[in-house]
């Protein structure tokens, strides 16, 4: 019989050396499987006389749980180290932002228009859209603008081919068609702004081809003209941020209106600087008015039982306003550098609660 002692010396050593769990295994197997040392050592006891069997069968048992006991701590250690080293790999800090600075910009019209509808969605506004391209009738019949009407010369339109279905098509020249598609498809009561891009012929220091519009309309039963003045007032004041902004509502005309109204804010051009609030000066921003009986009935909707008011203001003047944007074709000008300087960082978006700034 071999000497215990060195056996165990030499098995004690494997388990202390052994550097990781898969090491620690081998010499598991070495010492106490079918092949292992200890197992042989056991299978040798038969030959010996009955005496010296009972000792060496005690001292190799007492032998064999020394050394299953070593291997069992060496394996909880090497687990544990093994999980340390895991857990500092694989270590995420939540704290850091996904790129130390967002290099995009939101474009101010973007960033504008999210404003706006961040205003009209808290008054219980839903947002509607339509296509760019929209047939003659939807353009300008149904707003009570027939063919021969002379607000249509004064729209510069940009006709289109007519589609399969013969009707005359345009690039929108507002988005008052996204507002005749609602009343046609759905019941009052009716609560959307339309905010989109529109397309007029025009192009010169305050006008380009392309703009965008954002317009307004409800429709039930006793909605009324104080509702509208209401509405807008609100609007402005929470748009430009000055809480006593004065409004003015000018007599006017649309055709899809009765009665028509422009809308002026407060603001003062003394020192060829233009400054928004109570000064004495007036502005205009937006047209509206009650929708004209005859632009229900053409949608379908009963003008004897439901009435409804309107309203619509282009985007890129509030925004060179409530931004300081001196020129407006810089909008359109996809220049990299400008929107760096005027755009919006893409995480801070527009609510109430925060501001609209964030
Ligand atoms: C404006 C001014 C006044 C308007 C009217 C309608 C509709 F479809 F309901 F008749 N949509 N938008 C409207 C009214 C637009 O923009 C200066």
């Amino acid at each position: 019989m071999e000497d215990l002692a060195k056996v165990r010396d030499e098995l004690m050593a494997a388990v202390s050396s052994a550097g990781d769990l898969a090491a620690l295994d081998a010499v598991r197997v070495q010492a106490l499987g079918k092949k292992g040392r200890i197992t042989g050592l056991m299978k040798g006891l038969g030959g010996l006389d009955p005496d010296a069997r009972r000792q060496a069968g005690q001292a190799l048992n007492e032998l064999k749980d020394e050394v299953a006991a070593s291997i069992e701590a060496a394996k909880t250690d090497l687990a544990k180290v093994a999980m340390d080293a895991k857990l500092a790999a694989d270590r995420l800090d939540v704290t850091l932002p996904v790129r130390p600075s967002p290099e995009g910009r939101i474009h101010p019209i973007t960033q504008t228009m999210d404003e706006m509808i961040a205003i009209f969605a808290d008054m219980g506004f839903v947002v509607a859209e339509g296509p760019d391209i929209e047939d003659d009738h939807k353009n300008f019949t149904a707003l009570n603008m027939p063919p021969g009407h002379p607000a249509r010369q004064m729209q510069d339109t940009f006709y289109l081919p007519p589609g399969a279905d013969g009707l005359g098509n345009v690039l929108r020249t507002h988005t008052s068609p996204v507002q005749v598609r609602t009343m046609t498809s759905q019941a009052p009561p009716i609560r959307i702004i339309a905010p989109g891009r529109t397309f007029r012929s025009d192009y010169d220091m305050t006008h380009t081809p392309m703009f965008h519009q954002i317009e307004g309309l409800v429709v039930d039963e006793t909605t009324h003209m104080g509702h509208l003045k209401g509405c807008l007032i609100d609007f402005a004041r929470a748009f430009f941020e000055i809480d006593d902004l004065p409004l003015r509502f000018r007599p006017s005309f649309f055709p899809f209106t009765e009665p028509s109204a422009e809308v002026d804010i407060g603001c003062s051009r003394a020192g060829g600087e233009l400054k928004l609030g109570n000064y004495g000066d007036w502005l205009e921003i937006l047209g509206c008015g009650m929708v004209h009986p005859k632009v229900l009935e053409m949608s379908g909707i009963d003008s004897s039982k439901y009435q409804g008011f309107a309203f619509g203001m282009g985007i890129e003047r509030p925004a060179m306003l409530k931004y300081g944007i001196p020129d407006l074709r810089t909008f359109f000008e996809a220049d990299l550098r400008w929107l760096k300087h005027y755009g919006f960082v893409p995480l801070s978006v527009p609510n109430l609660a925060q501001g609209l700034n964030g």
